[in-house]
């Protein structure tokens, strides 16, 4: 009775955990997106002006909601470190991609090492959220004409689920959004990505 119990206890309190990589081009703003999050889920805080660039991994876990919890890995975007993102393929439910709104140049080079990243066999159906970030920069482009860049991968993000959405990861503005978006859709591919019970 005593396990009866212990076992049925355990079932209601086990949490879904969902893995999402955060990736993008070196000094998109990857790491401060992370931090942003991680204070306004007011876990594990850090201070902003400390933040140095990703050499290796930050990992950050969230409490998204009472039964639900998300693993985020921020794994670098220099090109060095770009090929080691398909070790994270096979275990991501998720992918956020982070873009320099500002950084006009290399916005062609961001298209292409998403539409690389979209391509891969071992992430497809992977919901894909693409971040506009930067958005506080009177500089920064609009998130329409960030959409029309990538509505050129569309063929390629296939039946997914995918969006843009403007943030500043800076200000905090949009940053919940984004958790709140993902937990829907990571849900939603339950079936095609269980999550892992704890
Ligand atoms: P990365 O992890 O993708 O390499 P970082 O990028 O998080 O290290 O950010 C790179 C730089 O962009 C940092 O500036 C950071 O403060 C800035 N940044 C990140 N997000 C925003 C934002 O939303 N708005 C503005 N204005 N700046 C942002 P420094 O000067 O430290 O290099």
């Amino acid at each position: 009775m005593f396990h009866l119990a212990r076992g049925l206890y355990n079932s209601w309190n086990r949490k879904e955990q969902y893995s999402i990589l955060i990736l993008g081009l070196d000094n998109a703003g990857k790491t401060t997106f992370l931090e942003t999050l991680k204070q306004q889920y007011s876990l594990h805080s850090k201070d902003l002006d400390k933040i140095t660039p990703t050499v290796g991994q930050n990992m950050a876990q969230i409490n998204v909601s009472k039964t639900c919890t998300l693993k985020l890995w921020d794994v670098g975007g220099q090109e060095t470190l770009r090929s080691m993102w398909s070790e994270y393929y096979p275990q991501c439910h998720g992918i956020i991609f982070v873009v320099d709104s500002t950084d006009r140049s290399r916005i062609d080079e961001c298209s292409d090492t998403l539409r690389s990243v979209v391509m891969e066999e071992e992430v497809e159906g992977v919901p894909v959220l693409m971040l506009a970030n930067k958005q506080d920069r009177p500089d920064s482009l609009e998130v329409q004409d960030i959409k029309q860049i990538f509505n050129r991968l569309a063929e390629h993000l296939g039946a997914r689920d995918s969006r843009v959405l403007p943030i500043s990861a800076l200000t905090g503005e949009g940053v919940r959004d984004t958790a709140e978006w993902l937990l829907v859709r990571l849900q939603r591919n339950k079936t095609n990505r269980p999550p892992v019970y704890r």
